[in-house]
């Protein structure tokens, strides 16, 4: 069985690893033997201190890999900022992202092997080759897109800043007039991300942001259609309980696309193309023809509690396989 999942960065890594769980315990040999593939968000990696820093690629692999910051869902375990610390007494900017000391190890492997010409792709897997993650990481593009937000500036004017500055520095509290993944209409699928889509018997939309991580992946060219064209049954999680988001502040990306927080707004931003969708029980379920709507918990409280959620969600496709795709 051949399962492909599109994620960004904390909520996505948490689900997939509960998704390998569930497929590792699971009586079924077609599930224990699954090949996972996961296409990740690159639109929040950023260049800092002369590093290339792909904070979802890393969230994924060090949390499948095991070496992932538990509390924070980034970064290292175990994680010191002896660096970091003295970047600060130089007065080296930006002061408010901070790079633990293993994780600049991951930036400075990188950044070398870009810089002698290798893809983000073949820096990826070269990197998984420690981690071990369990599934085939892709970034979505090997060509540079970074998502930037245009925010109403005291005299009136937009300022637009790296989306890293309104997530960490501004903690998403200053209303974003929009948030654009530049480079996104230039940029090509990384290889093997289309076949990834098209060729999957399953595909998984975990609970990641649909604005600046699931959104900036179906901004790629190519990779819309090729959900929308795929025979595999596609199936989301909704990443939003009632008429807030379970984690993260989606809700700020929400509403600078006009778009209500609600899982059935969330729902049809992906409406053509996605087939089933997991929403918390007491959700409305977004009547649709050609969406099939299960309620159930959503809340990833603990391992356990996110494998069974992965597990719903892999039902749910495998009940839908067969059926017809939607019109
Ligand atoms: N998030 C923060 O809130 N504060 C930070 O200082 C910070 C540093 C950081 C360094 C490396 C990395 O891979 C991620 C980091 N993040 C930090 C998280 C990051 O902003 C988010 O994980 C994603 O960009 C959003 O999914």
């Amino acid at each position: 069985m051949r399962i492909t999942a599109l994620a960004g960065g904390v909520g996505g890594a948490r689900f997939l690893r509960g998704l390998l769980a569930h497929l590792a315990a699971s009586p079924d040999p077609a599930r224990r033997q699954a090949a996972v593939t996961i296409v990740v968000n690159t639109a929040d990696d950023v260049t800092m201190h002369g590093l290339r820093i792909c904070p979802d690629l890393d969230s994924v692999m060090y949390t499948l890999g095991g070496g992932i910051d538990e509390t924070r869902g980034w970064g290292r375990s175990q994680e010191t900022s002896g660096v970091a610390a003295e970047l600060a007494a130089y007065g080296a900017e930006p002061s408010w992202f901070t790079l633990g000391d293993k994780d600049i190890a991951t930036h400075l492997v990188r950044t070398r092997m870009l810089a002698e010409g290798a893809t983000l792709s073949e820096v990826t897997a070269h990197l998984c080759e420690r981690w071990r993650p369990g599934a085939r990481l892709l970034p979505m593009t090997d060509d540079v897109v970074e998502t930037h937000v245009d925010l109403a500036g005291d005299d009136g004017a937009v300022r637009r800043v790296h989306f890293q500055e309104w997530w960490v520095r501004l903690h998403a509290a200053v209303p974003a007039l929009a948030i654009e993944p530049v480079g996104a209409d230039a940029a090509r699928p990384a290889p093997g991300v289309l076949e990834a889509v098209r060729d999957a018997d399953v595909v998984v939309l975990p609970p990641s942001n649909p604005v600046v991580s699931i959104g900036t992946i179906l901004r790629v060219p190519g990779l819309r259609e090729a959900l929308v064209g795929t025979a595999a049954p596609v199936v989301g999680v909704s990443p939003v309980i009632g008429g807030a988001p379970v984690r993260g502040m989606a809700d700020a990306c929400l509403a600078a696309l006009g778009v209500p927080t609600t899982a059935a707004a969330v729902a049809g931003l992906y409406a053509d193309f996605l087939d089933g969708w997991l929403v918390a029980a007491e959700d409305e379920p977004p009547v649709r023809a050609g969406l099939t709507v299960r309620g159930r918990p959503l809340l990833m409280s603990s391992p356990q509690a996110t494998a069974d959620l992965a597990g719903a969600a892999l039902d749910l496709a495998l009940d839908l396989t067969g059926e017809d795709r939607a019109a």
